[in-house]
């Protein structure tokens, strides 16, 4: 093709007429001015604000541990070694509906943040991290202060942890209920066994193992999730294979990205519940090791830790790629305290204590908005990133263990009450809404507008707000237990409007319905445990009949919907009698949803809430009484069982 020349034009590129210099020079000013602009809407792009706004408006909310020095000991490590996507229909669950990016790589943000000083070696001393397992001993059955003393520890009970006949109720219909369910986790485990031994799933449709990549390297997810179930159930042999799989395989030296928050509650969870109800010196081992690994996930320079770590010896951590600019999850940086206490417990090293306190004290220094914790916040800047306020997914178990870990602490860790009633009152004055049809739910609150949605995983907040009744201003103690069974009411409304007797993910309460999925997107049914979970608390705090009729009507529908020749599985749609199956047993239906079925159907002393507080993948975890631990004379009582 010839370009031929135009009258009037100059053929060269330099021979511009002055009014198209004058409209080209505008054109390239006016890009500079939105590149220049564009700078200050991205959002959280701390470095590039530090460089164009004054220090003090880019200031990190610090409150100690965390620290810019802490962020550099990154630099040594080698760069993000790939990128770590949560597989689709991975059983987590709070991310389970959210798109997913790759993640972002931190390495690179810290370095630039660091301002080229990656030739340094900005290493810190492992010591501290280091001694967080060598300072427990191998086996400390004795009296030594400095280490843990199990027998102390089962002497600071205050009823023996299996109760008096391993919760056996004395009316012949609880117990078969009972029985039914011992025979549910029975037939999962046993296919399990059979087709997935040492993966992470069984997939109960294709009879193979499903690994997915929410555990970095880590294998048997099920396995640690069941081994407390299986042990409560009296389900011995299963138990005794399951031990002797954490003796021989569970290999700790994996070197893949994993999620900070599955690992600790599944794994970390799974292990220290393990160890507290066997004395079993492995477990301990073996959860001290894990957690040493996963202190660099806190190296930020707010000391929140990102969602991704990899458990290798880089310790490098990432946030996830479809969590807002590179922001950390409520849910997850806030479900890490109670197993991280208990860490230090059995170290004796106080770092795992410090650095969930470091969150603690960040979350309480910084403004909410109307009260309110929004589900992302920078671990950066330690700023919200977004106003989007959920007891769901995103925000849930953050509210269960602030109620929680002032329960495990015997009651004395005042601030953790503090804010979980003020919390409380925010998510009361903001959130609670009544609908027409008369049904209380949590709606989600979207920077003050409200999205009358309420998920399954807020079906959790029943029991929550039950257990914390008691605590909170006793003129409120009935009004909290009130809320508490109307919240269980909607979420049984939730099972009991499905063709299935089921629940869907999420229910809404606009466009005509109340309490039904609107969204063939929402109607899928995972396995999930968060509505049995508040029949079970709410039951262990009225005894009213009605919540064990609720639990055996799940039980039931379980039986006919999800049940399939080997083993559990999802169904898609809860409105539809001919099931179409998800081919996933997640491991928390043996880890929390038969869990708290088999407690429903058993008396109040398996496991009783006077001892024991359950982290919320429902591994129980013992109430610390510090008093009765530091008393000389209880050194060698025990309780018998
Ligand atoms: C579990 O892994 C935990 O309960 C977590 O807090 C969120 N929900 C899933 C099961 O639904």
């Amino acid at each position: 093709m010839v370009f031929r020349k135009l009258p009037g034009v100059s053929a060269s590129g330099m021979g511009l007429r002055l009014s198209q210099k004058f409209v080209f020079l505008l054109f390239l000013s006016g890009l500079v001015t939105l590149c220049f602009g564009a700078l200050f809407f991205l959002p959280d792009s701390v470095r590039l604000k530090r460089i164009f706004l004054s220090k003090t408006e880019t200031q990190p909310v610090t409150v100690g541990s965390g620290s810019e020095n802490d962020a550099r000991e990154h630099l040594k490590r080698p760069k993000n070694q790939g990128g770590m996507t949560p597989a689709k229909g991975e059983t987590s669950t709070k991310l389970k509906s959210l798109s997913r990016k790759p993640p972002v790589s931190h390495e690179a943000t810290e370095e630039r943040l660091a301002g080229g000083k990656a030739q340094e070696d900005l290493t810190l001393p492992r010591s501290k991290t280091e001694s967080a397992s060598a300072k427990a001993t191998s086996s400390d059955h004795g009296a030594n202060s400095d280490t843990f003393s199990y027998n102390k520890f089962k002497g600071c009970l205050l009823k023996p942890p299996l109760g008096r006949d391993n919760g056996k109720p004395s009316d012949p219909k609880t117990n078969e209920r009972r029985e039914k369910v011992k025979e549910m986790m029975k037939f999962a485990w046993d296919n399990y066994k059979r087709y997935a031994w040492g993966k992470n799933e069984l997939r109960p449709l294709t009879r193979n193992g499903h690994i997915g990549n929410m555990f970095g390297g880590l294998r048997g997810a099920s396995i640690i999730d069941s081994l407390d179930t299986l042990y409560i159930m009296g389900l011995m042999e299963e138990y005794n294979d399951a031990k002797e799989w954490v003796q021989t395989s569970l290999d700790l030296n994996s070197n893949g990205e994993a999620s900070l928050f599955e690992v600790n509650i599944r794994y970390v969870g799974g292990l220290l519940s393990a160890y507290y109800l066997t004395g079993e010196e492995l477990y301990k081992s073996k959860v001290m090791e894990l957690g040493e690994k996963l202190l660099p996930a806190f190296n930020t320079p707010t000391g929140i830790p990102r969602g991704v770590i990899n458990l290798g010896s880089s310790g490098t951590s990432w946030s996830w790629g479809w969590a807002s600019a590179g922001s950390s999850i409520l849910a997850e940086f806030g479900t890490l305290h109670l197993e991280f206490v208990h860490l230090s417990e059995l170290s004796r090293n106080p770092i795992y204590t410090e650095k969930v306190m470091n969150i603690r004290k960040l979350l309480s220094k910084i403004e909410k908005p109307h009260g309110l914790y929004p589900n992302f916040l920078s671990p950066v800047s330690g700023n919200w990133v977004q106003h989007h306020v959920s007891i769901g997914g995103l925000g849930d178990s953050f509210y269960e263990y602030l109620i929680k870990s002032y329960l495990m602490s015997d009651k004395t860790d005042g601030n953790a009450k503090t804010m979980y009633y003020g919390a409380l009152e925010a998510i009361e004055a903001n959130l609670v809404q009544k609908s027409p049809g008369g049904l209380t739910y949590m709606a989600e609150w979207r920077g003050g507008i409200l999205d009358h949605k309420m998920g399954h995983l807020a079906c959790f907040s029943g029991g929550m707000i039950g257990i914390g009744a008691d605590d909170g201003a006793p003129e409120k103690r009935q009004h909290y237990m009130d809320l508490a069974a109307e919240i269980t009411h909607t979420c049984h409304e939730s099972y009991t409007r499905s063709a299935t007797k089921l629940g869907p993910e999420a229910f809404r309460f606009d466009g005509g319905g109340e309490a039904t999925a609107t969204r063939l997107s929402d109607r899928y049914y995972i396995l999930r445990p968060e509505v049995i979970e508040s029949y079970m608390y709410m039951w262990r705090l009225t005894h009213d009949p009605k919540y064990r009729e609720w639990g055996w009507e799940a039980v039931e529908a379980l039986e006919q919907h999800c049940r399939v020749e080997s083993g559990f599985s999802g169904i898609r749609d809860v409105y539809t009698m001919t099931a179409s199956h998800d081919n996933m047993q997640q491991s928390f239906f043996l880890s929390e949803t038969l869990k708290y079925l088999y407690l429903l159907f058993s008396d109040d002393d398996l496991l009783p809430l006077e001892d024991w507080v359950f982290n919320t993948e429902a591994h129980p975890l013992p109430i610390i009484r510090k008093s009765c631990l530091q008393d000389e004379a209880t050194q060698d009582k025990t309780v018998s069982e």
